[in-house]
């Protein structure tokens, strides 16, 4: 394959060609091989959800079925495959902030606690009394309250409380509000089981409860309860791309993305034993770097270098450099446990949810979290000895600011307003820029890797076209990868944006792309919209913003589309889900359910016409607010 068409990523072609060179199989030679893709599953019209299939609607002659075995139409097929695919997005985001509530739940001891202001924060909008209570207390009681959010058996989730009241109305007349978190996903599989819900509309509602279920439930939760954990983010530089791996170094690269185990491999890295031990083997020092969503949460809380995207996993052993890959859930590769065979590299399981044949597994338990990530930190300094073959780090790094919690960006406003002697802590400043027009309005580049998309090219291109039109771009998970590593989080980005944006980026000191975490912190940008929609007494769908999804292609992208569709945002894919099998349910994603919800799909593969789309959604709104 000729990678100059793949990837715009400098690092990733130089490790591209050292695989071929040495006979490695990568994401993209897999994805040729598996040409052609099947055309039923791609638009969504397979059905096996029972054993009297599998079943397939034929829609490219009049020849075929055009009913299922039990006459499931195509609308019924499309709507539940797509409806399932969400409940399982919502289910990794929200299993993951149910892993950091418990690790919460057990937290004890002083320094258990790094954000007690946000703890406190919380247990009041829950309304647990804090009075004559110690925060280790305070923090198992919220932790407590954030579990029963699983499975409580009345009652709405509690922060949905956080969304506009037009939105939260809208969502008790629709029927969508969701009440407990496991119900909802539950409610997806039981009513997509064969021969249960039929109705493409009543499908695609309990989807929506499941999809909100995930951002104003389990995503929440766990970026909330990190923040309260290991520390709310506040902006700080960091170096990203595969660069940052150390020829002289351990290399430990922690993959996937709790931040439960990466941030005790980060303090156990940083133990002088195994320093010592490190040096004793012939290395300078031990580097630990992170990849995918544990990238985005280290390099937000501790400084640690972003290595890189979905797509440069297996290119990071490639290197011949990384003596362990650990890794806990989500977007993990099986592959890397082959490729990993071919080097040194020894590829460490943590999560008792993700095992992978070929690695080694060593369980990781938060309460017992230092001693078991020493352990892992000397499985890796133990291996520097056995590295082999050529080692190759390509010179590609670069640098930017990241970190900008809700909580930073009110600080850095904070900075504008109190030298104009506005009140302090509010969103003010930024509807001032956007009603002024200096700034036209946000967008939300999020998401993944695919190969139906070229690697990179797709969030790059999107997000300079937004920014020279005055359009501020916050960005989390694999897109903020994309966004650093373009050199887009720098200061000197700005050179990149038209002269109102350049102007407000320059008054506040801020990269004009704004890096708001891991996937699960999109939560983070639910708060932020609220809190603008507040201001400025209108919901979120009012609002100049928007959300592309360029290169998406995990279930949890899909679970985020939804639950910002649902929030009132219009959201553009860049590779379509598989539902153009239907074009009812097509139609009603795409079209009807702005009229509902204030927010839909778009699907537009090319990011050049998806900013042109964006810009024109954008102005519309202006338009509609009288600004
Ligand atoms: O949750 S952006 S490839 S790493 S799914 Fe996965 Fe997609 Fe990356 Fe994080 Ni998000
Ligand atoms: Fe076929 Fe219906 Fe069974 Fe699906 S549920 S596999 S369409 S018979």
């Amino acid at each position: 394959i000729n990678c100059e068409l793949f990837t715009c990523d400098a690092a990733t072609k130089k490790l591209y060609d050292k695989a071929k060179k040495e006979r490695i199989d990568t994401v993209w030679d897999r994805a040729l091989a598996m040409q052609p893709q099947c055309g039923f599953g791609e638009m969504g019209l397979c059905c096996t959800n029972c054993s009297m299939g599998p079943c397939r609607i034929v829609k490219v002659s009049d020849d075929g079925p055009k009913a299922g075995i039990c006459g499931a139409t195509e609308d019924t097929i499309v709507s539940r495959n797509f409806a399932r695919a969400v409940a399982a997005g919502s289910a990794a985001h929200s299993d993951h902030g149910r892993d950091i509530a418990l690790a919460l739940y057990h937290a004890t001891g002083k320094s258990s606690v790094k954000d007690e202001e946000k703890l406190f924060k919380i247990a009041g909008e829950w309304g647990i009394k804090v009075e004559g209570k110690d925060a280790s207390r305070i923090a198992r009681e919220v932790a407590e309250k954030a579990l029963s959010e699983f499975g409580k058996i009345f009652g709405k989730l509690l922060f949905l409380k956080r969304a506009p009241h037009k939105r939260q109305n809208l969502w008790d007349e629709l029927g969508v509000a969701p009440e407990a978190i496991d119900r909802e996903i539950v409610e997806v599989l039981h009513s997509t089981h064969m021969g249960c819900d039929a109705d493409y509309r009543n499908i695609i509602r309990q989807a929506i409860r499941a999809a909100l279920s995930d951002g104003w439930g389990g995503s929440m939760i766990g970026t909330e309860l990190s923040d309260v954990l290991f520390g709310t983010p506040a902006p700080r530089k960091v170096e990203a791309n595969l660069g940052v791996l150390k020829k002289e170094c351990v290399n430990i690269v922690v993959h996937g993305h709790e931040p439960t185990l990466s941030e005790a491999i980060v303090m156990a890295a940083k133990d002088s034993e195994l320093l010592e031990l490190a040096k004793k083997q012939g290395a300078e020092g031990i580097n630990v770097v992170g990849m995918c969503c544990t990238g985005n949460e280290i390099a937000m809380r501790h400084g640690i270098p972003m290595a890189g995207d979905f797509f440069q996993q297996e290119l990071a052993i490639v290197t011949g450099a990384v003596e362990a890959m650990i890794v806990d859930v989500q977007c993990i590769m099986p592959s890397l446990a082959t490729v990993a065979k071919c080097y040194h590299t020894k590829l460490i399981t943590t999560s008792p949810k993700a095992k992978v044949p070929g690695a080694i597994h060593i369980e990781f338990d938060e309460q017992k979290g230092l001693d078991i990530a020493k352990r892992i930190v000397k499985e890796a300094v133990m291996n520097f000895k056995n590295r082999k073959g050529e080692i190759y780090i390509p010179d590609v790094k670069s640098e930017g600011e990241i970190g900008y919690s809700f909580e930073a960006i009110i600080k850095i406003l904070d900075r504008v307003t109190n030298s104009f002697a506005h009140p302090s802590g509010t969103v003010k400043p930024l509807v001032d820029a956007i009603k002024s027009g200096v700034l036209r309005g946000a967008v939300a580049i999020v998401g993944c890797n695919n190969h139906k998309q070229p690697h990179n090219s797709c969030h790059v291109t999107l997000a300079k076209e937004l920014l020279r039109r005055d359009i501020l771009v916050v960005t989390t998970g694999c897109g903020a990868h994309s966004c650093i590593k373009a050199g887009l989080m720098s200061k000197d980005a700005r050179k990149y944006c038209g002269k109102g944006l350049a102007t407000v980026c320059e008054l506040l000191d801020i990269p004009p792309v704004l890096h708001l975490g891991s996937c699960v912190d999109i939560s983070r940008i639910l708060v932020l919209l609220s809190e603008v929609a507040n201001y400025m007494g209108v919901d979120i769908s009012d609002l100049p913003v928007a959300a592309a999804a360029p290169e998406w292609m995990s279930e949890k992208a899909q679970s985020i589309g939804l639950y910002a569709v649902a929030s009132g945002i219009y959201v553009v894919l860049g590779v379509s889900p598989a539902v153009t099998g239907s074009e009812n349910v097509t139609n009603y994603l795409t079209k009807d359910l702005e009229s509902v919800l204030g927010g839909r799909f778009e699907i537009e593969k090319d990011p050049v016409k998806a900013a042109e789309k964006i810009a024109v959604h954008i102005e519309n709104k202006r338009k509609q607010l009288g600004i």
